[in-house]
C-alpha cells in the first residue's frame, strides 16, 4: 500500500509567515503580556510584575555554586546580570514560540501559556505578596494569548502582500505603542509610594543619648586609611533585592510575636516616640574577601531591640529570632545576643542623622554588633518572630551559609594598595582592624616574612567598632609583600589559614605586593 506522506491540509508557502514577522508577532506579544502583568502590578503590589517574580524566582532558586560564582564575577552588578540573563531567555524563548508557529499559531499559544503559569508560580511562591497579587500574571498571561492571536491572523500574507503589511505594521506599531503606555502607567503607580517624601517628613533624627564624639585620631585618614565614619552615599550595600522596598514611615508596623508572653506592634511614630540612642556601629558582610570594602561604619540611632523584646516577654526556650523584611529576606539571629545589655543590638531608624536611606532600610533595620549582616541586620523589617534555629532558617542557611555568623577577627591594608609603586626608605603602612564586641588589642605588620612591627592604634571608638592603624616601615628597593595580622582583646590572633567566605566569613592575612624603587 501507498502511504501518502503529505500532511492532510500542507499549507501553502503563501500562507507562511516570514521568519522575521513569526520573531516579530511573539515579541510583541511579550511586550503586550509583560505591560498589561507590570500595570496590573502597579495597584496589586510591585513584586507581581511578571518580569520581576520571575527574576526573584531565579534569584532564589539558583543552585548555591551559581549564586556564588555571580556574586564573586560581578560582585554588586550581579543583579544587573541576573536581570539581563533572564531578558535574553525569555526573548529567545518567544523568538523560539514565533518561528514554530509559521504555519499555525497553536505552538505559540502554548509556548505563551506556559510562560503564563511560570509567572503564576513565581508570583505564587512570594510570601511577601498578597493573594490578589496573582491578577498581574494572570492579565499578562491573557493579554500574551489574545494579542499573539489576534497579531498571527493580521500577519498573513494575503494577495495584496503590501496592503496586508502595512496593516500588520500598524498593528503591531499599536501594540507596542499601548504597552508603552500601560507599562508607564504601572511603573508610575507602582512608585507612587513617595519614600524620599516620608523620609523628609520624618526630618533629622536628634537622640536623647548621642552617640560620643570621635576623639581625635580615631582614623589616619591622611595616611590613607578609611574615614572612622563611612558616609552614607559610601556605606557598602547588600541585599537581594532587585527593585527597592518602598515603605513609608506612616504604613510602616513591626510585629513581634510567637513564642512570647505578648505579641506587640509598633507603628514608627510608637518608634520615634521611645527615647532615643545613637551608637556607632561596624557592619560586616559575610561574603568580604580578605582586604574588601564590604565593611563600613556608621553612627546608628534607634532604640535598644532589648527592651522591645522584654516588652513582648521572650519565652524560654526561643533562641532564634526570626525577622522577615517587607521584600521576603529573614535572618534568623541568637536570642542572646539581643538580650545582651552589653552587646547593644538596635532597631534603627536612623543612620548618620538622617532617617535611614531607603538602600539601608527605611524606616527600620536591625543593626546587632558583632554579627555579620546576613544573620542579623534585617532592612524593611516588619516581622521578628521568636522561634527556634531547630525550626526555622534565615535565607541565606539552605543557600550553604552557616546559621550562627559571628564576624571573625580580621584586618586590612588600605595604603598602600596592592600594585603600587613606593619610593625607598620610611613608608606609613595604614589600615584598618575590627574585632566587634571584643575590641582590637594589636596590629602588627610585615615585610616579605620578616619580623611583625607592632602598629600605632588609632583611638579606642567602642569595642562595637572598627578601629584604624599605622606604622612607618623601612622599605628596600625590589619587589616588597607587606602583611598585617590583628589580635583581639582576647588573645586571639588572626589565622593565616586562608577561608573563602562561604560558610562562615573569610580568613587570612590581607597581603599586598608593591614596588620599591
Ligand atoms: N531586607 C534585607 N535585609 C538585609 C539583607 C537583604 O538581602 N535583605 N542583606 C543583609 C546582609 S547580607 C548585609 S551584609 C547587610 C548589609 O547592610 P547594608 O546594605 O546597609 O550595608 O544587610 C542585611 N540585611
Ligand atoms: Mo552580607
Amino acid at each position: 500500500m501507498q502511504l501518502d506522506t503529505r500532511p492532510a491540509a500542507a499549507p501553502t508557502p503563501a500562507s507562511r509567515l516570514p521568519r522575521g514577522r513569526a520573531i516579530s508577532v511573539a515579541v510583541v506579544s511579550l511586550l503586550a503580556a509583560l505591560a498589561a502583568g507590570h500595570l496590573v502590578a502597579g495597584f496589586v503590589g510591585a513584586g507581581a510584575s511578571p518580569f520581576l517574580a520571575v527574576g526573584n524566582w531565579v534569584r532564589d532558586n539558583s543552585p548555591h555554586a551559581v549564586v556564588e560564582w555571580a556574586k564573586a564575577t560581578f560582585g554588586t552588578a550581579d543583579k544587573t546580570v541576573l536581570f539581563i540573563g533572564v531578558a535574553v531567555v525569555v526573548l529567545g524563548v518567544t523568538a523560539v514560540a514565533g518561528l514554530l508557529s509559521r504555519d499555525r499559531p497553536t505552538p505559540g499559544l502554548v509556548v505563551a501559556a506556559v510562560l503564563g503559569v511560570l509567572g503564576f508560580l513565581a508570583v505564587l511562591t512570594r510570601a511577601d505578596l498578597g493573594q490578589l497579587a496573582i491578577a498581574a500574571p494572570a492579565a499578562a498571561m491573557v493579554a500574551g494569548l489574545v494579542v499573539f492571536n489576534w497579531l498571527h491572523g493580521k500577519a498573513q500574507p494575503a494577495e495584496q502582500d503590501r496592503e496586508s503589511r502595512r496593516s500588520f505594521l500598524r498593528a503591531g506599531a499599536g501594540v507596542v505603542l499601548g504597552a508603552g503606555v500601560l507599562g508607564t502607567v504601572g511603573q508610575l503607580t507602582g512608585s507612587r509610594v513617595d519614600v524620599e517624601a516620608s523620609r523628609a517628613a520624618v526630618g533629622r533624627l536628634t537622640p536623647a543619648s548621642p552617640a560620643p564624639k570621635l576623639p581625635p585620631r580615631a582614623d589616619f585618614a591622611a595616611d590613607g586609611t578609611a574615614r572612622f565614619i563611612t558616609g552614607n552615599r559610601d556605606f557598602y550595600r547588600i541585599d537581594t533585592a532587585l527593585t527597592l522596598p518602598r515603605l513609608t514611615a506612616r504604613d510602616w508596623r513591626l510585629r513581634i510575636h510567637g513564642l512570647v508572653d505578648e505579641p506587640v506592634e509598633f507603628t514608627f511614630a510608637d518608634i520615634r516616640g521611645r527615647r532615643l540612642i545613637e551608637r556607632p556601629v561596624t557592619l560586616a558582610c559575610v561574603s568580604n574577601e580578605v582586604g574588601g570594602g564590604l565593611i563600613s561604619t556608621a553612627n546608628w540611632i534607634g532604640v535598644p531591640l532589648r527592651e522591645l523584646l522584654l516588652e513582648a516577654g521572650v519565652k524560654p526556650g526561643a533562641d532564634q529570632l526570626f525577622s522577615t523584611s517587607t521584600d521576603g529576606f529573614t535572618a534568623g539571629t541568637p536570642v542572646d545576643a539581643l538580650l545582651d545589655p552589653d552587646r547593644g543590638a538596635m532597631l534603627a531608624i536612623g543612620m548618620n542623622g538622617e532617617p535611614l536611606p531607603q538602600e539601608h532600610g527605611f524606616p527600620a533595620r536591625m543593626v546587632v554588633p558583632g554579627l555579620y549582616g546576613y544573620v542579623s541586620a534585617t532592612k524593611w523589617v516588619v516581622d521578628m518572630e521568636l522561634t527556634t534555629f531547630a525550626d526555622k532558617q534565615g535565607y541565606w542557611i539552605p543557600r550553604g551559609w552557616s546559621a550562627r555568623g559571628p564576624i571573625k577577627t580580621q584586618s586590612r591594608i588600605d595604603s598602600p594598595r596592592d600594585g603600587f609603586d613606593l619610593p625607598r626608605g620610611a613608608n606609613t603602612v595604614a589600615g584598618v582592624a575590627w574585632a566587634q564586641t571584643i575590641g582590637v588589642r594589636q596590629v602588627a605588620v610585615r615585610v616579605d616574612d620578616g619580623e611583625w612591627h607592632r602598629a600605632e592604634l588609632g583611638a579606642e571608638v567602642g569595642l562595637n567598632t572598627w578601629r584604624m592603624w599605622r606604622v612607618t616601615l623601612d622599605l628596600e628597593p625590589g619587589e616588597r609583600t607587606i602583611q598585617v595580622r590583628a589580635t583581639d582583646n582576647r588573645g586571639h590572633t588572626q589565622t593565616d589559614a586562608e577561608a573563602p567566605p562561604a560558610p562562615d566569613g573569610a580568613t587570612g592575612w590581607h597581603t599586598v605586593r608593591v614596588a620599591v624603587h
